[in-house]
C-alpha cells in the first residue's frame, strides 16, 4: 500500500490514489500546516452523511426537523465571516501591470513568505489539531474536454461537504487524473490551529485573511475564511479568475454568466447567458417562469452563476457550467419570486446564516407573507418581528446562502451536463442602477456590446464586506474576478468578436438591462421575477429578426408597443420612468466611463474610447 508517513503523519493514501505528484504536495502542505491527519474524500453518500455527522456532533451544524426539509442542515458562521473579502483578495502575477489596476497585487516571491516560507509564514502550523481534507473535483462533467481538475487542500469539513454539492467531487475524479494528470492545486485553511487540549469553536476562522491566486503557477492559496467564495476555492477563485487567464492564453472566457435555455411552444430551442453581479438575481432569472400570456414557452437553468464558453467547429460560441450546485442568496427567495428554487431546497439542502424555526425548519425574510412568531436568528439569538420591529435585526444574514444540488431544480436544462456545451444566441449584462440605465437596451454590433459590458456599473450588494448600495463600474460583472488586467480582458472579448465574425460565424447578439430602477416613490418600477420574461422575448425577438426597436444614441431599445403586456398593468408612463434615457443623467454617466478609463488606460483597446466619442456625439446631437 502506498503509506508514506511525513515526520510520524499517516498521509492515509488511499489505493487507488497513483498520482505520485498529488501524493508529494499533500505531503509537502500536511508538512507546512503540521494538520493531525489527512483524510481523501471519495464524494460517496456515505461519507458526505459521515461528515455532516461530524459537523454536527462538533456544533456546527444543526440537522433541521427532516419532516420539513429530507436530509438538511443549518450552519451559522461566525458573525465576521459572513462574504467575500474583496480588499483581501490577491492576484499575484510576475508584473504587476498583468494584475492591472482593478485587483490588489503583491509580488509572487513577497506573498510567498508571507504565507509559506517566512519565519512566522501564516501558513506555517495552520491546520494544527485539524484533520486535511484533500477534495478532488472536476469543474465541468468528469472527462469532459472542456473541464478542468482541481485538488482542494482544506482544514475545513464544512468545505468538504459543500464542495460535493457544488462540483463533482471524489474518487471518479482522480481515477481521470490518472498518475500524472494536471489539477489546479488549492490551499485553504481556517487559520485557526488548535493547540493540544484546547476545545474547538463552532465556526473557526481568524481575523487575517488571504485569498491568493498564482495566475502563472495556476495556484490558489486561501487563509482564514470558511465562508462561500473565500473558501469552496472551486468557484470564484478557480472557475472565474484563474480560469480567465487559462481562457485567455486558450482562447476561451470564464464569466460570471448564468446560463438558460428558451424554448418556444413549437419546441425550438435558444440559449442565453447573462452577467449580472453578485446578489442581483442570477439564480432567480435562471429558474424564471414565463407568465401566463407566455403559455408554451419554458425557461430551463443550465447554470446560476459561471459559465465557460469556447468556440465550437462551426464558429459558434458554446458555454458549459462548471459547477455541479448553487450557492444562491436565500434572503428575497419564495414562491413568487423563484418557485423553482424553493421546490429546490425542499430536501438535501445546507443553509448558511439563515433563521432556524421553533419546528426545526428554516426561515428568512420574505421566505413567507408573514414571519414565524418566534426565530432563532442567524447569529443564535430570539428573535420575533416586534424586536425585527424595534431594532431592525434581520432573522437571516442578508448574504444568507444555499447549497443545494444542480439536480434538485425541476427547471434543470436537459443539456446542463452536456460536454459539449449549448449554443449561445445571446448575451445579458445587467447592473443594479436605480437611474439612468433603461430597462433594456440591444448593442448594434459586438464592439458597442463589448462597450456596454466594460463601463456596466452597480450598486454594490451584502455579497462582499463592505459599504452597501454604491455605484461603482464593474465590468462584465467581473470585478471582483478578473484574474488579469481589465484591459487585456476587454481586448480579448474584442480579439474574440473579430475572430468568429472573420471567420463568418454569426455572433451572438449583446443586451445591456436594468431591473431595479426606481421611480420618485423610492420603489423599484419594474415588477422583476417571472415578469422579465417580456423582456426576454424581446432579446429573442432581436436574435430571430422579427421585432423592431428603436435606435437611440447607444443602442436600440423597445417601444412600449414592442412588449407583450397581456396579464400585466404597466402603463407607458411607468414604461417611460423605466426606459428613459435621460440627458443629463448620460452626460453625467459618460464621465464615470471616463474615470474607468483613464483608471485602465494601460492596454485599454482604442475601440473603446472611439465607442464613447461616438455615443457623445450623438448625445450632443439629440
Ligand atoms: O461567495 S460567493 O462568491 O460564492 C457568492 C457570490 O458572491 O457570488
Ligand atoms: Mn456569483
Amino acid at each position: 500500500m502506498n503509506q508514506p508517513m511525513m515526520e510520524g503523519l499517516r498521509l492515509n493514501v488511499p489505493a487507488y490514489v497513483k498520482h505520485q505528484r498529488l501524493i508529494a504536495w499533500v505531503a509537502e502542505i500536511a508538512a507546512l500546516t503540521q494538520a493531525r491527519d489527512v483524510y481523501w474524500c471519495d464524494g460517496s453518500q456515505e461519507e458526505y452523511d459521515r461528515l455532516c455527522q461530524q459537523l454536527v456532533d462538533a456544533g456546527t451544524f444543526k440537522k433541521l426537523n427532516p419532516a420539513k426539509r429530507a436530509n438538511s442542515y443549518l450552519a451559522c458562521s461566525d458573525p465576521s465571516d459572513v462574504a467575500r473579502v474583496e480588499d483581501r483578495t490577491f492576484i499575484c502575477s510576475q508584473k504587476k501591470e498583468d494584475a492591472g489596476p482593478t485587483n490588489n497585487w503583491m509580488a509572487p516571491a513577497e506573498m510567498r513568505e508571507l504565507l509559506q516560507t517566512g519565519d512566522k509564514a501564516l501558513f506555517k502550523g495552520a491546520m494544527k489539531g485539524r484533520t486535511l481534507y484533500v477534495v478532488p473535483f472536476s469543474m465541468g462533467p468528469i472527462g469532459s474536454p472542456i473541464a478542468h481538475i482541481g485538488v482542494e487542500l482544506s482544514d475545513s469539513p464544512y468545505v468538504a461537504v459543500n464542495m460535493r454539492i457544488m462540483t463533482r467531487m471524489g474518487k471518479a475524479v482522480l481515477d481521470v487524473l490518472g498518475d500524472n494528470g494536471a489539477f489546479v492545486p488549492c490551499v485553504h485553511t481556517v487559520g485557526a490551529p488548535l493547540e493540544a487540549g484546547q476545545a474547538d469553536v463552532k465556526w473557526p476562522c481568524n481575523k487575517t485573511k488571504y485569498i491568493v491566486h498564482y495566475p502563472e503557477t495556476r495556484e490558489i492559496w486561501s487563509y482564514g475564511s470558511g465562508y462561500g467564495g473565500n473558501a469552496l476555492l472551486g468557484k470564484k477563485c478557480f472557475a472565474l479568475r484563474i480560469a480567465s487567464t487559462m481562457g485567455r492564453d486558450q482562447g476561451w472566457l470564464a464569466e460570471h454568466m448564468l446560463i438558460l435555455g428558451l424554448t418556444s411552444p413549437e419546441g425550438k430551442k435558444y440559449h442565453f447567458a447573462a452577467a449580472f453581479p453578485s446578489a442581483c438575481g442570477k439564480t432567480n432569472f435562471s429558474m424564471l417562469i414565463p407568465p401566463k400570456a407566455f403559455a408554451g414557452w419554458k425557461v430551463t437553468t443550465v447554470g446560476d452563476d459561471i459559465a465557460w464558453i469556447k468556440p465550437g467547429a462551426d464558429g459558434r460560441l458554446y458555454a458549459i457550467n462548471p459547477e455541479a450546485g448553487y450557492f444562491g442568496v436565500a434572503p428575497g427567495t419564495n414562491t413568487l419570486t423563484n418557485f423553482n428554487c424553493m421546490a429546490s431546497l425542499n430536501k438535501d439542502v445546507i443553509f448558511t446564516n439563515v433563521a432556524l424555526t421553533d419546528d426545526g425548519d428554516v426561515w428568512w425574510e420574505s421566505m413567507t407573507e408573514t414571519p414565524p412568531a418566534h426565530l432563532i436568528d442567524w447569529q443564535g439569538k430570539d428573535w420575533t418581528p416586534a424586536i425585527a420591529k424595534e431594532t431592525g435585526a434581520k432573522a437571516a444574514h442578508p448574504n444568507a446562502r444555499f447549497t443545494v444540488a444542480a439536480t434538485n431544480n425541476p427547471a434543470l436544462d436537459p443539456d446542463w451536463n452536456n460536454p459539449a456545451g449549448v449554443p449561445i444566441d445571446g448575451f445579458i449584462f445587467g447592473g443594479r442602477r436605480s437611474t439612468t440605465v433603461p430597462l433594456v437596451t440591444e448593442a448594434r454590433d459586438w464592439v458597442e456590446g463589448v462597450y456596454m459590458a466594460a463601463t456596466m456599473g452597480s450598486e454594490t450588494t451584502a455579497a462582499a464586506a463592505g459599504q452597501q448600495g454604491v455605484v461603482r463600474r464593474d465590468p462584465f460583472a467581473m470585478l471582483p474576478f478578473m484574474g488579469y488586467n481589465m484591459a487585456d480582458y476587454f481586448q480579448h472579448w474584442l480579439d474574440l468578436g473579430k475572430k468568429l465574425a472573420d471567420s463568418g460565424a454569426t455572433l451572438p447578439r449583446i443586451f445591456c438591462v436594468n431591473w431595479f430602477r426606481k421611480g420618485a416613490d423610492g420603489k423599484f418600477v419594474w415588477p422583476g421575477y417571472g415578469e422579465n420574461m417580456r423582456v426576454l422575448k424581446w432579446m429573442l425577438d432581436r436574435v430571430t429578426g422579427s421585432q423592431s426597436g428603436e435606435e437611440h444614441v447607444f443602442g436600440v431599445t423597445p417601444r412600449y408597443e414592442d412588449l407583450n403586456w397581456e396579464g400585466l398593468s404597466f402603463t407607458k408612463e411607468q414604461f417611460d420612468v423605466a426606459t428613459r434615457i435621460d440627458k443629463a443623467d448620460w452626460a453625467a454617466e459618460l464621465k464615470l466611463h471616463d474615470e474607468l478609463f483613464a483608471q485602465l488606460a494601460y492596454h485599454l483597446p482604442a475601440e473603446l474610447p472611439a465607442t464613447k466619442a461616438k455615443i457623445e456625439q450623438r448625445l450632443a446631437a439629440e
